[in-house]
């Protein structure tokens, strides 16, 4: 039996299928007691120091970590589950943690995209039991804007590099940590997780890697867009440039539950779920998207991003709801981020006519209980041709393929509701003003290239890569393996999206990474 301490916000249910599907039951923390009853307490967290540390002590549940840690008792911390156990972080100044360990969490101060979000390796400093079976090679998922630093050397279990090299797991006795998360870490991090339900006397050597230091891989991400057909059906269609339809009727291309489940054997690094009709429906009342969630995160253990309606929101019976009501549910029902299409588009005009953080917006309402590496905004830009950067006020690009009238130059503007509204914002300033409120990645989607197997939008990529260091999901236009080398080696861009082209079967993701590995580095 399991004790698991679900301190109400970040995506548990993951945690708790990944250790079920290993045969061990669950149980949750209510109270203090439940802490000093525990066999073995795994401490999963997602979100921010400041925010989880006030629940803790609102729940009364600090001293009794604190005397279950001192005691030697088994102890599996994830994340913030690991960050907790040192004595402050950067990211709450004045905030205690549980000072279990000696030493600070600091915030990533390097010249790569923070948060380090993906599959990243780890050098193994120490034998342990927990990381058995393990060859040295093998990645893990990350996701995280700062790491632990300790001042006693001998508790590192393991280090990882990513722009320097830092702490990536911890062991001291019975208490072990880790800030990569096992239970989106694939058939690897279901094996660590076994260790720790079934541990072995016997502690692996430490394997030799190749090399001496670790590479976070480029992400290969399978999309599904997902709506009701006429018929009712939750179906996952796709769309040329964002038009659904075949033939009048909703292109069906399977069940969302099943085509995750798919991706997910095929090596998907991660699936996203987009509700494409979120804006017009909403989610907590469109309740089969959640199951979707809830479904698919009992067989898929990799990261799951959903996005689609999350805004605020008054139903029928004069109820509200906030954005953060919504992207609560949708975590709790097993999301590890959630993306903001059309609101972010509103908050970010709000912001630019006043120039005043408030505070208030979706944004930085959701990133601040459940961090900045939840966030995701979906941009859902069109090019539109202008003959000069004088004649327009958005960020304008020279592009290398005019338009039809000859024109050199263009800037993408933002779209809401699926494309179906034209604003007077470009993507460049959109998802500068998003990671400005708290946004921590960008799907970056082009409605021109969308569904056209061309090729991803290198200028609109760069362009907005230059404009933010947040990580940047290219989406929109994948038609052959050559288009994720193209975008990996002409643009900066962290992880590559892609629909059609895994549906209909045409370049399978196996197929992707094969032609990828010694080009670009990627999780195999
Ligand atoms: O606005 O917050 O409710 O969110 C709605 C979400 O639904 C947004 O993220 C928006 O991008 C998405 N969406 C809305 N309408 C459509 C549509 O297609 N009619 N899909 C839509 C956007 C873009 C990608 C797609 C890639 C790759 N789809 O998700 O999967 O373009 O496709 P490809 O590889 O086949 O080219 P809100």
């Amino acid at each position: 039996m399991i004790t698991l301490l679900d301190y109400g916000a970040g995506n548990v249910l993951s945690v708790i299928n990944a250790i079920q599907s290993q045969g061990e039951t669950v149980t949750l923390v209510k109270s203090a007691a439940d802490i000093e009853n525990a066999e073995r307490l795994v401490f999963p967290g997602v979100g921010a120091f400041g925010n989880m540390m006030a629940i803790l002590q609102q729940k009364g549940l600090v001293k009794a970590l604190q005397a279950y840690l001192e005691a030697d008792r088994p102890f599996l911390g994830i994340c913030m589950g690991l960050q907790a156990l040192f004595e402050d972080s950067e990211e709450a100044p004045g905030i205690k943690g549980l000072g279990f360990f000696p030493g600070r969490v600091k915030r990533f101060d390097i010249n790569l995209a923070v948060p380090q979000i993906g599959w990243n390796g780890i050098n193994i400093k120490k034998p342990s039991a927990l990381l058995n079976g393990l060859q040295g090679e093998e990645k893990f998922y990350f996701v995280h804007s700062y790491h632990v630093v300790p001042e006693d050397s001998d508790i590192i279990l393991t280090t990882t590099n990513y722009g320097i090299e830092f702490v990536s797991s911890v062991k001291k006795g019975n208490i072990q940590a880790t800030q990569f998360h096992p239970e989106k870490s694939g058939t690897l991090g279901l094996s660590l997780l076994r260790n720790f339900i079934n541990p072995s006397t016997a502690e692996a050597p430490i394997p030799i890697r190749q090399s001496d230091k670790t590479v976070l891989a480029k992400r290969i991400i399978a999309c599904l867009d997902v709506r009701s057909n006429d018929q009712g059906d939750l179906v996952v269609t796709k769309g040329d440039q964002y038009d659904v339809r075949e033939d009048g009727d909703v292109r069906n291309l399977g069940q969302p539950v099943d085509l995750a489940r798919r991706y997910y054997e095929e090596g998907a690094d991660e699936v996203t779920f987009l509700n494409i009709t979120g804006f017009r429906d909403f989610p907590l009342e469109d309740m089969p998207m959640i199951d979707v969630l809830k479904q698919t995160s009992k067989n898929v253990f990799v990261p799951l991003t959903i996005g689609g309606g999350i805004k605020d929101y008054t139903d029928k019976n004069g109820k509200q709801y906030s954005a953060l009501d919504v992207a609560t549910e949708y975590f709790r029902s097993g999301a590890d981020k959630i993306s903001i299409g059309s609101d972010a588009v509103l908050i970010a005009e709000d912001y630019l006519k006043t120039g005043i953080i408030t505070g208030q917006s979706a944004i930085e309402k959701i990133s601040y209980v459940y961090g900045n590496q939840a966030v995701v905004i979906s941009v859902d830009p069109r090019r539109v041709y202008v003959n000069s950067p004088d004649d327009v006020p958005h960020e304008v690009i020279e592009t290398q393929f005019p338009g039809p009238q000859g024109e050199k130059f263009c800037w993408y503007q933002c779209t809401i509701k699926g494309g179906r509204e034209g604003r007077e914002l470009d993507a460049v300033t959109l998802a500068h003003v998003c990671e400005k409120l708290g946004a921590g990645e960008i799907l970056l989607n082009c409605i021109d290239k969308d569904g056209t197997n061309s090729g991803f939008d290198i200028e609109l990529i760069n362009a907005v890569k230059n404009a933010v260091t947040i990580p940047v999901i290219a989406s929109s236009g994948a038609g052959s393996a050559e288009h994720f080398y193209q975008v990996f080696s002409e643009t900066e861009a962290e992880s590559a999206l892609a629909a059609g082209i895994f549906h209909r079967r045409e370049v399978p993701i196996a197929a992707v990474k094969t032609y990828l590995s010694e080009k670009v580095e990627i999780r195999q």
